[in-house]
């Protein structure tokens, strides 16, 4: 079975008013996203090692070995935009009570979170992701990594949010202002429903 790529779960206009254009979605779905499955499917199709695995299973296999890194990149963007996409909402900011305890017991508060969300995304030199995992302490943690990477592969925790900080992912909306992408994505658009959802899950 070919990996595929899942539909949006809301229409490509639907976070226009909330800072993110129908423009930028289409590309980093149907284009970016897509490009990315494309690739690995290519991989899969050449490599019998890989068939027959799901994608975390592949994640998991490729991290870290130099000559699959092309295979990484490409089944980590997979999974990590899977995740990004559920990570947004039309309804989002508000974040519900259990997950606003969990980060003032676990981060100090709502503001620190942002910021330390903020200068994790803001601070990743060139493309890559920022988030919020739940540690296999039980705490909330703020976390960056490069690239494709993601804390599937480093086993940094479960991810409750995921935030896309490469260029194609705020470009249109932000030109080069990162910090603001990042400030707009927490305040109206981050999927807080789906964190407390992973975080009871
Ligand atoms: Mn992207």
């Amino acid at each position: 079975m070919a990996f595929e790529l899942p539909p949006l779960p809301y229409s490509k206009s639907a976070l226009a008013s909330k800072g993110m254009c129908e423009e930028t979605l289409e590309l980093h779905h149907d284009k970016h996203h897509q490009a990315y499955v494309t690739a690995l499917n290519g991989f899969v199709e050449k490599d019998p090692q890989l068939q027959g695995k799901s994608l975390e299973e592949i994640v998991k296999l490729s991290h870290g070995k130099e000559a699959m890194a092309p295979v990484f990149n490409n089944a980590g963007q997979h999974w990590n935009h899977i995740l990004f996409w559920k990570c947004m909402s039309p309804s989002g900011g508000g974040i519900p009570g259990a997950l606003e305890k969990k980060i003032n017991d676990d981060l100090g508060g709502v503001q620190k979170f942002k910021d330390a969300f903020k200068a994790a995304g803001g601070s990743q030199f060139g493309s890559g992701w920022a988030w919020l995992v739940l540690g296999s302490d039980g705490k909330l943690k703020v976390t960056k990594t490069p690239n494709g990477s993601n804390p599937l592969a480093t086993g940094e925790g479960k991810v409750l949010l995921a935030c896309d900080v490469w260029e194609h992912s705020y470009y249109l909306d932000f030109r080069n202002r990162r910090p603001d992408y990042l400030q707009n994505w927490l305040d109206k658009i981050a999927n807080y429903e789906f964190a407390e959802a992973e975080l009871k899950g």
